[in-house]
């Protein structure tokens, strides 16, 4: 039975969710193909079925996966004769860490950067519901939140510096071909390069050549996905 990932999707048709992306590239690696359905941030009784509220979601039969970290477990787990995301225990135990640390280093400054661009290109019957929940959460207003991009670019730079060293002599963080650390970190980059207009990563910087190589991976299944 074909698999099915339920992947957020935003004004246009855009896909521009970190999570969801990790899982599309944790797919493509597998060397699986899944049916995308479309799901507004408004759609939760679409996924009422896995229990809980955020995409992505995926379904093997009568298995039902919430949260990309778990997605990515259990493709290795599943599929062990196929590419391997982790590439063993002790890889996969790191991988959970940097999992963990672009969640919180990464993703939670660049959300403050571009959620009024985010807000712009969600789909609109979501615009109401993600400036009130985003507006709740920062305890601001989105375009106030957004105006602080300056600091929050120096802090992120800052945090993108301690991964800069990892591609020093080899073309991807996970050595000479990339693995779901990668796509981790890739998939963040995504989220803004599908939603916002503001370039992080200057055409010098070993992080950009990085993302060219995973922007071409999979027949260039990403570079598809058109930034703005
Ligand atoms: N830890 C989860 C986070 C998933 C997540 O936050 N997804 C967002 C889309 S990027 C979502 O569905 N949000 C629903 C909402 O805000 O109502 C994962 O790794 O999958």
């Amino acid at each position: 039975m074909a698999l099915r990932v339920y992947e957020l999707v935003g004004a246009g048709d855009r896909r521009f969710s970190p999570y969801c992306w990790r899982t599309r590239m944790a797919l493509a690696h597998k060397q699986l193909t899944a049916d995308c359905i479309p799901c507004k941030f408004t759609d939760k009784e679409l996924i009422a079925f896995s229990g809980q509220t955020k995409v992505p979601v995926l379904v093997d039969g009568d298995d039902v996966v919430s949260d990309s970290w778990a997605i990515a477990c259990y493709l290795e787990d599943k599929y062990p004769e196929r590419p391997s995301l982790f590439g063993g225990g002790y890889g996969r135990s790191l991988t959970k860490f940097f999992n963990i640390w672009v969640d919180n280093e990464v993703n939670s400054k660049l959300i403050r950067m571009v959620v009024k661009d985010i807000h712009d290109r969600v789909h609109p019957d979501d615009r109401d519901y993600f400036r009130a929940s985003r507006e709740a959460r920062f305890q601001n207003s989105l375009e106030r939140v957004q105006a602080e991009r300056p600091i929050y670019m120096e802090r992120l730079q800052q945090s993108l510096e301690l991964v800069r060293p990892m591609l020093h002599g080899q073309p991807f963080l996970c050595g000479q071909s990339p693995a779901y650390a990668d796509y981790i970190l890739f998939g963040t980059l995504q989220w803004i390069r599908c939603s916002s207009p503001l370039e992080v990563l200057e055409v010098a910087d070993p992080l950009h050549a990085w993302r060219e190589r995973l922007l071409d991976a999979f027949d260039r299944m990403a570079r598809g996905h058109s930034r703005l």
